[in-house]
């Protein structure tokens, strides 16, 4: 078997292999500290490292994928996020239960993760021509979610918590406002349609790569979200 090696021009399989990194790293930090976490916040704190231990599953796989093959792994992308969004809405339920979050709230904010994920994945695939529509309709979902984190019943239930949970909400609402729209991003960049039909280049982003781009907005993201937990796990 050829040995392959990083080009040390080579910022998109850089990317990929700190990415791998980050999420192993962060995945025994979160796992580690489980037996020094109350009873109460172990559940969240195990699903943070879910998340990170996931996501480094998929990124040694990307990284070797694109190493190879010097394409996009668009396909292990969406298995990865399909996966792991999912859980951070978890994350939003296990917060809020105490002060009354219920099982139907949960399966409301996966089943916009899981409409806002498929969606993307036509757009940047099997229907590219129509990627707009599609950007379209994945962006309603994710505006759905942002709503119920920062004014819907997320949002509420944590007015109804502990501080320390209101403030970790607000937090992890952040996250979602501003780390999540790291990922249209990357699409704008990486699908034919850009920015409702304005292509990257006419915007003067042409340079940026989508892998690059998800690959900064998954570090963020889930590492960001699991330290949030890890921290409200010691103020609660
Ligand atoms: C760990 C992975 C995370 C947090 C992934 C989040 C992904 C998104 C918020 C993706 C959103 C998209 C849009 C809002 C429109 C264009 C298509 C997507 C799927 C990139």
């Amino acid at each position: 078997m050829e040995h392959m090696q990083i080009a040390s021009d080579n910022y998109v399989a850089f990317t990929f292999f700190i990415g791998t990194m980050a999420m192993m790293a962060a995945s025994v930090f979160f796992f580690f500290e489980l037996s020094n976490t109350s009873p109460q916040w172990r559940t969240s704190i195990l699903v943070s490292g879910l998340i990170t231990f996931i996501a480094a599953v998929h990124y040694y796989y990307m990284r070797g994928y694109n190493l190879e093959n010097g394409a996009s792994p668009t396909f292990f992308r969406y298995v990865d996020w399909l996966l792991t969004v999912p859980l951070m809405c978890v994350e939003f339920y296990l917060i809020t239960k105490k002060a009354g979050a219920t099982t139907n709230l949960l399966w409301k904010l996966i089943f916009a993760s899981v409409v806002m994920l498929v969606t993307g994945y036509f757009g940047e695939t099997i229907y590219s021509d129509q990627s707009v529509f599609w950007g379209v309709v994945s962006g309603l979902a994710y505006f759905y979610i942002v709503y119920l984190v920062w004014y819907g019943d997320v949002a509420k239930l944590a007015t109804a918590s502990s501080p320390a949970v209101a403030q970790a909400t607000k937090t992890l609402g952040w996250f979602v406002l501003v780390g999540w729209a790291i990922y249209p991003l990357g699409y704008i960049v990486g699908t034919p349609g850009g920015l409702f039909g304005i292509p990257a280049s006419d915007l003067g982003i042409g340079g940026l790569n989508m892998d690059i781009i998800y690959n900064i907005g998954d570090a963020v993201n889930k590492i960001g979200f699991g330290l949030v937990i890890y921290t409200l796990s010691r103020k609660d």
